[in-house]
C-alpha cells in the first residue's frame, strides 16, 4: 500500500472532554463558545473531522455526556458525519470513591463502581461503541492505608464480572497511571500490571497506553512493540505529558516520540483499521483554543504517521542484519527529517480537502459563530 493510501485510512478518535471547559486542579481558564451539551462537542468534532478527513469519531465520557437517549444521540452524530467512539467510564469523581471503586475495601462502593462499569456497556450497546475505557483512580496515599494485594484481588473480580458482560464484538481496555491521584501507589500503575490481568482476563480484553501516564523518560515505543507481538496493544490515548498528568497537544513538545511511537505500529502493520488499534486523543485546552488545538494534534498525529510511513525498511533490516548501528540509526533519522507537509497538502487536496485545516478554520467563522450561540458556555465544566 502506498504512503498516500495508507494516511488516507488513518483514523484518529477526538475525546468529547476537549472541545469543553477542562483544564488542570489548579484551575480551569473558561473560554467562551465551549459545549454545553455532549450534542454541541458532537458538532465541534464533526467540524474538527470535516476539516481533517481522518478524525471520523469522538469519544465519550460517562456521565460527563450522559443524556436521556443515546440512541438519538449516536443518529445526531451520524447526521453530522461522524460516529461515536469508545465510552470512558468514570468512577473518580463521586465521594463515595474516596478510597477508591473497583479496589475499595467496601464492598457496597465496589458494587456501586462495577454497576457504573455495566452502565457503560449498555450505553454501548445503544450507541453502537465497541470499546469500554477503563481507567481506575485508586490507589493509596500512605503506606499500610490497605491491603495492596486484596485489592489487587478486588480488581480482577471486578474486571472478571464486566468482562463477562461484554457482547461479542465489544473490547475492554485497561489503561493504566504510574501517579495521581495516589501517590505512594496506584492500583494500575504500568504497563506490566494491566498486561497481566487483561491476559487473564482474555482476548476481549487490551491495554490502554496513555503517553502521558509513564515516568519521564521511559521507552514507550518499547512498551508498544512489546504489547503489540502478544496482541494486547488496544488503544492509545495520546497527548504530551507536560503537566503533571496527560492532557497537552501530542507531539507538541517530543515529536520525535510520537514519530518513534508510530515507527513500530507501522513495522507491525497495525496502522489500518483492520488491525483494531484505536488511536485516541487524551487531552483538554486550558490556554489555547480548544477546537484548533484537537485540529492541531490530529495534524501532529498525521505528521509523525507520515514520517514513519518513508522509513525504508529494507535498508533499515539490512543495517541492522550488517550490525551498521550509524546505518540503522541513519534510516530512522532520513525519514523523521523528511518534510512530510508538502505530500500532505497534496494528499488533502486529493481528498477534497483544504490543504491547510488550520487556516481553513480560521477562515469559516466557527470560532466567532459558537461565542454567539452557546451563550453561556464559558459556565458549563468537563461533564458540560
Ligand atoms: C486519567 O488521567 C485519564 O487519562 C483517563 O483516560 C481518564 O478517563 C481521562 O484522563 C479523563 O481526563
Ligand atoms: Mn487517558
Amino acid at each position: 500500500m502506498s504512503v498516500k493510501d495508507a494516511l488516507r485510512e488513518q483514523r484518529i478518535e477526538t475525546p468529547s472532554w476537549a472541545y469543553a471547559n477542562s483544564g488542570t486542579r489548579f484551575k480551569v481558564f473558561a473560554q467562551q463558545g465551549v459545549p454545553r451539551t455532549p450534542y454541541e462537542k458532537i458538532d465541534d468534532a464533526a467540524v474538527v473531522h470535516r476539516l481533517t478527513g481522518v478524525a471520523p469519531t469522538v469519544a465519550l465520557h460517562i456521565p460527563w455526556d450522559k443524556v436521556d437517549d443515546y440512541g438519538k444521540l449516536a443518529e445526531y452524530a451520524r447526521d453530522r458525519g461522524v460516529a461515536l467512539g469508545a465510552i470512558n467510564s468514570n468512577v473518580f469523581q463521586d465521594d463515595d470513591y474516596k478510597l477508591g471503586s473497583v479496589c475499595h475495601p467496601n464492598a457496597s462502593v465496589r458494587r456501586k463502581a462495577i454497576g457504573h462499569l455495566l452502565e457503560c456497556i449498555d450505553i454501548m450497546d445503544q450507541t453502537g461503541s465497541q470499546d469500554l475505557k477503563l481507567w481506575f483512580a485508586d490507589g493509596l496515599n500512605y503506606p499500610g492505608q490497605d491491603n495492596i494485594r486484596a485489592r489487587q484481588d478486588r480488581l480482577a473480580e471486578a474486571l472478571r464480572e464486566t468482562y463477562e458482560r461484554l457482547g461479542a464484538d465489544q473490547r475492554m481496555l485497561l489503561e493504566y497511571k504510574l501517579f495521581e491521584p495516589a501517590f505512594y501507589t496506584t492500583d494500575v500503575p504500568d504497563w506490566g500490571t494491566a498486561y497481566a490481568h487483561c491476559l487473564q482476563l482474555g482476548e476481549k480484553a487490551q491495554v490502554v497506553i496513555d503517553t502521558g501516564h509513564h515516568a519521564p523518560g521511559t521507552n514507550i515505543e518499547f512498551i508498544v512493540s512489546f504489547l503489540l507481538r502478544a496482541n494486547k496493544l488496544g488503544a492509545f490515548d495520546f497527548n504530551s505529558r507536560f503537566y503533571a498528568d496527560d492532557d497537552l497537544m501530542v507531539g507538541s513538545a517530543d515529536p520525535f516520540q510520537l514519530f518513534r511511537i508510530m515507527h513500530e505500529i507501522v513495522l507491525a502493520d497495525a496502522l489500518k483499521p483492520a488491525a483494531g488499534i484505536a488511536f485516541m486523543l487524551d487531552q483538554c485546552h486550558n490556554l489555547e483554543p480548544k477546537i484548533p488545538a484537537i485540529i492541531r494534534s490530529v495534524l501532529n498525529v498525521q505528521e509523525a504517521t507520515a514520517k514513519a510511513l518513508l522509513v525504508d525498511h529494507e535498508a533499515l533490516a539490512q543495517a541492522q542484519q550488517d550490525g551498521d548501528v550509524l546505518g540503522a540509526n541513519g534510516a530512522l533519522m532520513d525519514a523523521y527529517n523528511t518534510d512530510v507537509r508538502p505530500l500532505l497538502r497534496e494528499l488533502r487536496e486529493e481528498m477534497g480537502l483544504d490543504p491547510d485545516p488550520m487556516a481553513a478554520y480560521r477562515r469559516s467563522g466557527y470560532a466567532e459563530q459558537i461565542v454567539r450561540e452557546r451563550v453561556g458556555g464559558e459556565a458549563a465544566g468537563w461533564g458540560a
